[in-house]
């Protein structure tokens, strides 16, 4: 028998201050109009819509010491720390709606809390143009979307990396990171040093979508919590214009749905972050409305009735 449909939050997280572009504060509205709740309501799935969390405005400011707007980030961090955390206290999936994707760092770190609490393994799908692991030290720009999968590890201001409690959110064991094709120099030195299992396009190119899934799902269990992260900038430019920080050659619409669908058969997902999407940037709100497509094959949507339980074998194995 099939397992009852999940009860789902949406959050809607409108802030753009991690970026270097403004526009993604927008997001939550544009993935509503597109129809998320309906088009997630349709597999019988309960959604609460808990509308949007408040948080600082965008100063504008230039770095300091290496950031953009590090006390305001903060603010909105723990502010989804505390949204994300509750709803899966609530045994709910929570779908934070962005919102640029410092907001990972509050909703991974609820998501690492949660685990612990309850003993749960955790796996985190990174689906990205970007590996964002940069540092103060390293990034080009200050911006925060550049760092939280860094500060997730550790690798951060203390009042990031230590919203979870004691120990960093994730360990990069825990963590694949998929479709990257933009690693600024420093960051691709830290990432290697880090070990970050990274399939970047070259490894789609070569394995293809099929197997590099297979290996990112590998060695889960019936313990295991999954967390997507999908940065919209994943997505091949041509189909996903609204994102502020569009980088050609990503995965084609094909790719992405085999993507979405491999994660759903494995009836793990407890939790996932839509970021990036601009609608300032889009065009008929088409990357919203692909966005929420995407978002319908992740929660179970497929052509014929083939609905297995898929769990993949131990990773290198
Ligand atoms: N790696 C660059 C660009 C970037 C990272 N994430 C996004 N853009 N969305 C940086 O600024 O850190
Ligand atoms: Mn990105
Ligand atoms: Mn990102």
């Amino acid at each position: 028998a099939r397992p009852p449909p999940p009860a789902v939050s949406l959050i809607g997280v409108p802030t753009d201050i991690g970026a270097g572009t403004r526009g993604a504060s927008m997001g939550p509205e544009a993935l509503r109009v597109a129809g998320i709740v309906p088009a997630l309501e349709r597999f019988g799935i309960e959604v609460r819509d808990c509308g949007n969390l408040v948080g600082p405005a965008n100063p504008q400011r230039p770095p300091l010491h290496g950031f953009r707007h590090l006390e305001e980030v903060t603010t909105w961090q723990q502010v989804i720390h505390d949204a994300v955390f509750a709803e899966l206290q609530a045994e709910r999936v929570p779908v934070i709606l962005g919102g640029d994707h410092s907001l990972a760092i509050g909703s991974i770190s609820a998501v690492s809390r949660h685990c612990r609490t309850h003993a749960r393994k955790l796996r985190v799908l990174w689906l990205d143009a970007h590996a964002d692991f940069n540092t103060a030290g390293i990034t080009p720009s200050g911006n925060l979307h550049g760092m939280p999968v860094s500060c997730l590890c550790g690798y951060g201001p203390a009042q990031l990396t230590g919203l979870s409690g004691d120990v960093p959110a994730l360990h990069p064991d825990e963590l694949f990171e998929i479709g990257i094709r933009s690693v600024d120099p420093g960051e691709q030195r830290l990432v290697h040093d880090v070990g970050i299992e990274v399939f970047d396009m070259r490894s789609i190119d070569e394995l293809g979508m099929r197997e590099v899934m297979q290996l990112a799902l590998s060695g889960m269990d019936a313990d295991t919590h999954l967390h997507v992260s999908l940065d919209v900038d994943f997505l091949d430019a041509e189909i996903a214009p609204g994102v502020g920080t569009t980088v050609r050659g990503g995965p084609t619409y094909r790719e992405a749905q085999l993507c979405m669908e491999m994660i759903a058969d494995t009836g793990r997902l407890a939790s996932l972050d839509v970021v990036e999407l601009n609608p300032a940037l889009d065009v008929r709100n088409q990357t919203a409305e692909l966005a929420v497509d995407l978002v319908e094959s992740l929660f179970g949507k497929s052509t014929l009735m083939r609905r297995p339980h898929v769990l993949y074998g131990t990773p290198g194995v």
